[in-house]
C-alpha cells in the first residue's frame, strides 16, 4: 500500500512552500500543473500517479488541496508561504474563533499578537478542539479565544479558505484570550 501521509506531506511543501524542490512552479493563483507535479513527484522518488494524486485530493482528512474543473491544475487552499493569491473569499467571521500555539511562544503572542510568521495569513480555527491539534503540533498547547467579532466591527478583514479554515492578516493582543493549557 502507498503511503498516503507521506506523499501528501511532500506535496504540501511543493504546493505551498517549495515548489522549486522538484523543479515546477506555480502560477499567480497558486496552480501547480498536475502533470509537471507527478513527473516532478515520480524524479524524486515520489511514486505517484493520477489515481493516487486523486485519492489524496478526496480523502485528506482536512482537505488541503483542490483541483481545477478539468484536472489539469492543482492548488493548495491554505497555509502558503509563497506569495499567490489562492482566490479567497472574503466572509464575516462569527463572534469568537480560536487559536492554538505553544506556551513558549506566549510572551511573544501577547506583546505583539498574532502574526503570520511564515505563512501569508494567521490560522484560525472554528473550535478549540481544532485549535488544541493544530497547538500541540508545536509543543505544550496553549488555546487563545479571539474576538473576531470585534475585529471585524474595527475593520480587520477575514477570509475562509476552500477547506474552512479562518484567515486574517494579525491579531492584535487587545483581541486574545487566553482559554486553555493542555
Ligand atoms: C506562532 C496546519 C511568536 C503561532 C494547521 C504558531 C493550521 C507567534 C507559529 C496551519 C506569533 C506559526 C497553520 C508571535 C504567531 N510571536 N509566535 N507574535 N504569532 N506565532 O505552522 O497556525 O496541517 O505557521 O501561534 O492545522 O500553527 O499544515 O501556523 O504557533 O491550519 O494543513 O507561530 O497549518 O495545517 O506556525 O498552523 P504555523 P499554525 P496543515
Amino acid at each position: 500500500m502507498k503511503d498516503l501521509t507521506k506523499l501528501s506531506k511532500f506535496i504540501a511543501l511543493i504546493l505551498r512552500h517549495k515548489p522549486e524542490t522538484i523543479g515546477i512552479s506555480l502560477d499567480k493563483n497558486g496552480w501547480a500543473s498536475v502533470r509537471e507535479l507527478i513527473d516532478g513527484m515520480n524524479q524524486s522518488g515520489y511514486s505517484v500517479d493520477m489515481e493516487t494524486l486523486e485519492e489524496i485530493v478526496c480523502t485528506d482528512e482536512k482537505g488541503r488541496y483542490s483541483f481545477n474543473d478539468d484536472k489539469t491544475k492543482i492548488r493548495a487552499n491554505q497555509g502558503h508561504s509563497v506569495n499567490v493569491d489562492v482566490e479567497l473569499k472574503e466572509a464575516v467571521p462569527p463572534k469568537t474563533l480560536y487559536h492554538g500555539t505553544a506556551e513558549r511562544f506566549c510572551e511573544s503572542i501577547r506583546a505583539e499578537g498574532l502574526k503570520p510568521m511564515s505563512r501569508l495569513y494567521v490560522h484560525l480555527s472554528k473550535d478549540v478542539e481544532t485549535a488544541v491539534k493544530v497547538g500541540s503540533r508545536h509543543g505544550k498547547c496553549v488555546v487563545f479565544a479571539v474576538k473576531t467579532g470585534e475585529m471585524a466591527k474595527q475593520g480587520h478583514k477575514f477570509w475562509i479558505s476552500e477547506n474552512g479554515v479562518w484567515l486574517t492578516k494579525n491579531v492584535p493582543p487587545i483581541f486574545l484570550e487566553e482559554i486553555e493549557k493542555r
